[in-house]
């Protein structure tokens, strides 16, 4: 028996007077607290939302990443009713930027996302994220009882499950994938496509987003290791896998209260009143290459120079919120907005009037609703995008916006009756700005309450509630 499958030599209290059978341990990069004002809450996000609830009453563990030096290494959670608890390791710089920076945010995510011209491989990256991987799954074993769930999540974390199977090959494990999963011959360019797949089989339930991730994962699995599958079914080493989608959705309760605040529509009404156009359009992302920012701003540079009876009438607000900034072709695309920004707006202002409105900070969720309440239109145009939470905020949140939506995001597969575009293409997203404008108010009306219904199925907590339903029927 491993150490800590005994009660008595468990490390971490505030659980273990608690606990009862089928806990729940968490596995995922960023821990689900912040502190505000010398106060551990619940950090801005679906998941800590989805699963701090979940936790909360099945009592179990969190295991992250330590995200600065002052981040206690273990923490009971709530401090007031600790119901389970927070274990945190701790990374080197050198370790973070190998395994962080490099492994996940150099080599999958730009893999994932069909962005090649942004990866940078290195032995030593997947050398640190099999170390990082084990060190995460020491930090699991550390408190880990039989019969508890482990659940996983996203590409920070392929090699885990393996691991953890291989010391406990009756764990129950399941894993999230939260971004893109590329077609098998994108995904096979990954030296160690191999290896990061059989650390993923160490799963019991594998789940995406959509169908098509799932397929796309299925046939990597068949042709890069010969594995037999019978439907949503891998047969790997004497186990049977099953791999299943499940879109995630927001807190759509929270995002309408804030929403329909009176500070949110009264911040609405000022911001309206301090832009002065006839409309208003916004983008907000992570500024990353991933999101289509610079293409879709050359898109709407494209629509003032083609539309002329627009100018004075349209203000396009982006928000870019920084990330990765430390990884250099982030840095380069920070360059790049700025200046397309500089260029449009040097070229178009008139009198008070200047087309584009930039911000490039982070944002609370008051200020982002009170923007996603102003706006007649979102221009949502990922190259490519696992889900994409905004637009389902944005759609949460308005009660006249039209969405313009990238069709190779998650969201699209959900979410038809938005205005589908191809990022790519810059005269047809150019063209959506004028469609979005000029929809008549009855079939706006038409598209958003059929868009609100299929957002408020989705939600994040029937997203979590599914997840654990599928894992513990399995
Ligand atoms: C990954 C996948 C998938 C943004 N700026 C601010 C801010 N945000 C919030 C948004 C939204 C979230 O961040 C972004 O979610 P996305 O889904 O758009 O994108 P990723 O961060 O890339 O997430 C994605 C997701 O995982 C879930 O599975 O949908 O495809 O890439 O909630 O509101 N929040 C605050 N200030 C900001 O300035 N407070």
């Amino acid at each position: 028996m491993h150490p800590a499958q005994n009660e008595e030599c468990s490390t971490y209290g505030a659980t273990s007077s608690t606990a009862h059978r089928n806990r729940l341990i968490i596995v995922a990069n960023r821990a689900p607290v912040r502190l505000s004002q010398d106060k551990w809450v619940p950090a801005v996000g679906g998941l800590a939302t989805a699963l701090l609830p979940v936790l909360e009453k099945q009592s179990g563990l969190w295991v992250s990443m330590a995200e600065n030096d002052e981040a206690p290494e273990t923490q009971h959670f709530p401090e007031e009713k600790p119901a389970f608890d927070i274990l945190r390791i701790q990374l080197s710089e050198q370790e973070k930027a190998d395994y962080y920076s490099g492994m996940a945010n150099q080599a999958i995510w730009p893999v994932a996302h069909y962005m090649i011209q942004h990866l940078q491989l290195k032995r030593s990256y997947f050398e640190t994220y099999e170390a990082i991987n084990k060190k995460f799954v020491d930090a699991v074993l550390s408190g880990y009882r039989e019969g508890d769930y482990i659940w996983l999540q996203d590409y920070h974390l392929m090699l885990a499950p393996q691991q953890i199977r291989s010391i406990h090959p009756e764990a129950k494990i399941a894993h999230f994938w939260h971004i893109p999963w590329p077609a098998m011959e994108v995904f096979r360019i990954l030296p160690w496509a191999r290896e990061l797949i059989q650390g993923l089989l160490g799963s019991d339930l594998i789940g995406f987003h959509i169908e098509e991730y799932v397929e796309n994962f299925l046939d990597s699995v068949r042709v890069l290791l010969g594995a037999k599958i019978d439907g949503n079914i891998i047969f790997w080493q004497g186990r049977e896998i099953r791999v299943e989608a499940h879109p995630i959705g927001v807190d759509t309760a929270y995002f309408h209260k804030v929403a329909n605040s009176t500070t949110v529509k009264r911040d609405a009404d000022l911001l309206r009143s301090q832009v002065g156009t006839d409309f208003l359009v916004i983008g907000i992302d992570r500024l990353d290459y991933t999101k289509g920012v610079l293409s879709r701003l050359l898109a709407f540079e494209s629509f003032l120079q083609q539309y002329e009876e627009y100018h004075g009438r349209v203000t396009f607000y982006q928000v870019a919120t920084p990330s990765r900034t430390d990884v250099g072709s982030y840095q380069q695309l920070k360059r790049e907005v700025d200046e397309a920004v500089g260029r449009i707006n040097g070229a178009y202002t008139r009198g008070i009037w200047s087309p584009v409105r930039y911000a490039y900070r982070t944002f609370s969720q008051d200020e982002l609703c009170s923007i996603y309440r102003a706006a007649d239109a979102a221009l949502i145009t990922p190259l490519r995008d696992g889900m994409n939470l905004v637009t389902q905020e944005f759609i949460t949140a308005t009660d006249h916006g039209v969405l313009v939506l990238s069709e190779l995001t998650g969201a699209a597969h959900i979410l038809p009756e938005s205005v589908l575009v191809n990022p790519y293409d810059q005269e047809g997203v150019m063209n959506a700005i004028k469609i979005a404008l000029e929809l008549p108010d009855a079939e706006k009306k038409e598209r958003l309450s059929t868009l609100k219904e299929r957002v408020n199925r989705l939600d994040v907590h029937t997203w979590a509630d599914g997840f654990l339903k599928s894992m513990q029927e399995g």
